[in-house]
């Protein structure tokens, strides 16, 4: 009697027990009658495509930045028509953003000229500790020593894709960015003196003497303890037929930032221009952003395979002219860069 009466009681504390720890689970994971709630499913890039209302690129627009830059003649460091278009870009920059800073430096080229050199920078949103960079090189070359004709080799070329083109399409995100305000912090620099390396008939004696510009930058950033998420760095983005390859330094040390970029220039519908296919690293303003300053940055460039030096058809030539300029390639690589801020938070 005794011996029964405890074992009912052990009973039907065991039946309580189980029938709480049953309840506890069916209110925790949602079972015994409702629908278990089911978690939304993650947005597909189109879908944050389209919920970011990214602003449109306006080709024409940066056309006409590209044509301006031009218009001054050649953007050699130590000249008349550079320090013009170094104003031209600071006024015009300053339109966008109240936010400017103009480094200005001595460097010294390959063949010992010290070089004047201004490197020109608009931040947005610049108390937002989140930032992306994007850098495109203003000067253009002192000698066309790939043209066909040897007597250009030393003649200044009008560098309209060579420099130009970056620029002005960074110009033209720029007034977007001024139009509509993007949740990251952006900042937007023009270097100087990428394209002062050693002529092709001196080539390979001496390192580091492109990018002298962003090495400076890198070494000596505009805010001390500066830092950027990443970075994109454009060049040569505005001949017909442009293809953009997986270029090695980008893939070295930025993978992750080349994928993100490439990814959404497909899915906007531009992945004829945006390929694959991994190239030869390449020195570019970009290789010191990575080494120096360590921001994983890309280099949007134009790789050719019909050249034999992998540039587009008319790198450090006389060629390098308005002519060359296409606006459906600006468009296709500024709507790429506005699409990727406008999706970054
Ligand atoms: C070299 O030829 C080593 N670098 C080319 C970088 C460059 C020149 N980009 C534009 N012009
Ligand atoms: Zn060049």
């Amino acid at each position: 009697m005794d011996y029964s009466s405890t074992e009912n009681l052990k009973r039907m504390r065991l039946l309580i027990s189980l029938i709480l720890i049953g309840y506890i689970l069916a209110l925790t994971t949602g079972c015994g009658g409702q629908q278990r709630p089911t978690m939304p499913a993650a947005p597909t890039l189109h879908e944050r495509i389209m919920e970011a209302n990214v602003p449109d690129f306006d080709e024409d627009s940066a056309y006409h930045f590209v044509d301006r830059q031009v218009s001054f003649g050649p953007r050699v460091p130590n000249t008349l028509t550079h320090t013009a278009c170094a104003n031209y870009l600071e006024a015009t920059l300053g339109r966008f953003t109240p936010r400017m800073v103009v480094q200005d430096a001595r460097v010294r080229a390959f063949n010992g000229t010290v070089l004047n050199i201004k490197n020109i920078i608009g931040s947005f949103n610049p108390e937002n500790k989140s930032r992306i960079l994007l850098c495109a090189h203003w000067d253009s070359r002192p000698f066309a020593d790939h043209d066909p004709d040897p007597a250009n080799h030393y003649k200044p070329l009008p560098g309209a894709n060579d420099g130009a083109s970056g620029v002005g399409v960074l110009l033209e995100v720029a007034r977007q960015l001024s139009i509509q305000q993007p949740s990251m912090g952006i900042d937007i620099i023009f270097f100087d003196a990428e394209d002062y390396g050693e002529h092709q008939q001196v080539q390979g004696q001496k390192d580091d003497t492109w990018a002298l510009g962003s090495q400076y930058w890198a070494r000596n950033p505009h805010l001390p303890g500066y830092r950027a998420r990443f970075g994109i760095l454009l060049d040569m983005v505005g001949a017909a037929d442009a293809m953009f390859t997986m270029e090695g330094t980008s893939m070295q040390y930025a993978p992750d930032v080349m994928k993100k970029v490439w990814d959404i220039s497909e899915a906007i519908g531009f992945g004829t221009y945006f390929s694959r296919k991994r190239t030869n690293a390449i020195i570019d303003d970009h290789l010191y952003i990575n080494q120096i300053i360590h921001i994983p940055t890309i280099d949007i460039i134009h790789h050719s395979t019909n050249t034999h030096t992998g540039f587009f058809e008319h790198w450090h030539t006389m060629l390098d002219n308005m002519n060359a300029i296409d606006p459906s390639t600006l468009k296709v690589v500024g709507q790429t860069v506005l699409t990727v801020i406008y999706l970054e938070n």
